[in-house]
């Protein structure tokens, strides 16, 4: 066995406001009980792990209500705040971040840190049920989680009213270095979007039938063409069908299967490039103790593929052992 350091920076955000379910904010301890760490370290003997634990903050009540149509606006930007600062150092300090969500509106953070770190050298793989670009003029719902896709990228910026107390997040990187998979629940402003934008967007028709496989290569051609950019991945559990992944707010059937998911986060490694990865939308107050169960060790795998776990085995340097007796 021959590898390089692996060095991960794993960090807990217990945020649930983005999303009105109770309980999504118990994902990073429910991922980290399921023996997160000691997997990771068993993959390889070069693993260099450290946990920062979850992040925590401070909300300036008088931001309250100041946006119409988004909820938990206060929360949002005092939680996202402090996760953009703890991505960047944790990139800085050279180690790849796996943050471990809370609802999905702290990837508008954590893709901001991975900005940040790498001199907006960045491309973003979107994997998701839902495509997560309302601004707050389209969303149905109010809430964040289904808008931080609309907040990350320059050009749906005009769409946004002045943000109080988010001046910290510039959207400064293009949609033309986002893609998404997995995509089947889509609201009709957010159609519009991806086909005005020219969005890259492979729906769960498009891994019926390229494959999994040319999906993702299809995709990483398109946001990184010149493969020199840091490569973040943004995982919402509920890319997985619902069979796999019980345990989630807005469970959407006819997804993706494990396998599919797993081979995703291999390709992604295989890149060398994987700087981020969050893991989001894991609610262990869903379902019964097996759907839990299930759910959980669904996100095990995915981020096991993400750090080199294989399963073909690993390779040995070693001859084969003779009999001797
Ligand atoms: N598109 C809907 C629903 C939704 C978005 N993300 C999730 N659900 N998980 C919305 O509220 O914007
Ligand atoms: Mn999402
Ligand atoms: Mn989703």
């Amino acid at each position: 066995r021959c590898f390089h350091e692996t060095k991960i920076g794993i960090l807990g955000v217990p945020f649930e406001k983005g999303q009105p379910k109770k309980g999504v904010s118990q994902g990073p301890d429910a991922i980290r009980k399921a023996k997160l760490v000691e997997q990771l370290s068993a993959i390889h003997d070069k693993m260099d792990i450290k946990d920062y634990g979850n992040i925590s903050y401070t909300v300036n009540k008088e931001l309250e209500a100041s946006v119409p149509n988004m909820k938990g606006y206060a929360e949002i930007v005092g939680c996202t705040h402090e996760v953009s600062k703890n991505v960047e150092k944790i990139i800085k300090e050279g180690r790849m971040c796996l943050t471990l969500g809370g609802d999905h509106s702290i990837a508008l953070a954590t893709v901001d840190g991975h900005i940040k770190a790498k001199d907006n050298e960045i491309c973003v793989l979107w994997v998701d049920a839902h495509a997560d670009c309302n601004t707050n003029k389209t969303t149905p719902t109010g809430n964040v989680h289904g808008m931080p896709m609309a907040l990350i990228p320059y050009e749906l910026a005009d769409y946004w009213p002045y943000l109080p107390g988010m001046d910290w997040h510039k959207p400064v990187m293009s949609i033309r270095n986002v893609a998404y998979i997995g995509l089947r629940s889509v609201d009709s402003y957010e159609r519009l979007i991806i086909e005005k934008l020219g969005v890259t967007a492979f729906f769960m028709a498009d891994v019926e039938n390229y494959g999994i496989s040319r999906v993702v290569e299809m995709a990483l051609d398109r946001i990184d063409p010149d493969k020199k950019r840091s490569l973040h991945v943004s995982y919402d559990i509920d890319a997985l069908d619902t069979l796999e992944a019980p345990s989630t707010g807005s469970a959407v059937r006819g997804g993706l299967t494990l396998r599919e998911g797993i081979q995703i986060m291999e390709i992604a490694h295989n890149t060398g490039r994987l700087g981020a990865m969050d893991l989001v939308e894991v609610n262990p107050s869903i379902g019964s103790e097996s759907d839990v169960k299930k759910t959980v060790e669904a996100a095990i795998h995915i981020i096991l593929a993400a750090f080199g776990y294989n399963r073909k085995g690993y390779k040995t340097q070693e001859p084969l052992p003779l009999q001797t007796f």
